[in-house]
């Protein structure tokens, strides 16, 4: 593999806690011990024709490798984790495709409605119909939250005993949910969380994306 170049928020506005999708794809190329480079973008660069050549949607996190450019974080991911086979994806065929199963459900089924949670919490605090959205937003979260719940159990990992790509897209998921107050209520998916942030490449990508964000302070 070329050495990729990532972008990030040149000043992230969660001040460099993780909450950015550059978060999983950093940890993912830390999992696979793959040297990156990060270029910052502004928002007003992230809308500019040439970051926009790269991501459509005019947003981080893009990838680059060579002649390969990449956007969404799932799909780079998915590509990190299919250059170094076994590290992230297992080698048997179906098991790989139930691992890359784990990540469409992270974001297509867990997400999504962490991601309303979210904006009806920050952003739709002073709408008149604040009181009546909220409840509906958190049962919304706390569907998924609850199978996935019950399916994860006791177990260490979704799928077998070793950690895959499913459990970084997972993790990197509920992770940003934390300050929402709707994962704890799941002391199973808290610890699932506390197991991912332990793995020393999760701690490594979340110090470097913390850094950008301490020095770009120190700066201002
Ligand atoms: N589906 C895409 C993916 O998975 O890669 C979503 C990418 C995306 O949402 N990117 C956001 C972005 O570039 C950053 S992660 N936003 C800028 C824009 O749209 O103009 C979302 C995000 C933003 C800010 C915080 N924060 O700091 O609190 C947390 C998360």
């Amino acid at each position: 593999m070329n050495r990729p170049t990532i972008t990030a928020f040149q000043v992230s506005p969660d001040r460099g806690r993780g909450l950015a999708r550059d978060m999983r794809v950093r940890w993912a190329l830390e999992e696979v011990g793959q040297a990156y480079d990060v270029r910052l973008v502004s928002f007003e660069q992230m809308k500019q024709p040439a970051h926009l050549a790269l991501h459509p949607f005019g947003q981080i996190p893009t990838y680059e490798e060579g002649d390969l450019a990449l956007f969404e974080s799932g799909s780079i991911v998915l590509h990190i984790a299919e250059q170094r086979a076994g590290l992230l994806l297992p080698a048997d065929s179906n098991a790989r495709a139930r691992v890359i199963t784990w990540m469409f459900a992270a974001l297509n089924t867990v997400e999504p409605p962490l991601v309303e949670l979210t904006a009806a919490k920050v952003f739709e605090r002073d709408q008149p119909w604040y009181g009546q959205r909220l409840p509906l937003a958190f049962e919304r979260a706390r569907k998924p939250l609850g199978d996935l719940s019950r399916r994860l159990g006791d177990a260490q990992w979704l799928e077998s005993d070793a950690f895959t790509a499913g459990d970084l897209m997972m993790i990197g998921v509920l992770f940003r949910a934390k300050g929402l107050g709707v994962v704890d209520e799941y002391p199973n998916l808290s610890a699932y969380v506390a197991r991912g942030e332990a793995r020393p490449a999760f701690k490594r990508a979340f110090d470097a994306q913390l850094a950008v964000f301490k020095h770009s302070s120190e700066g201002a």
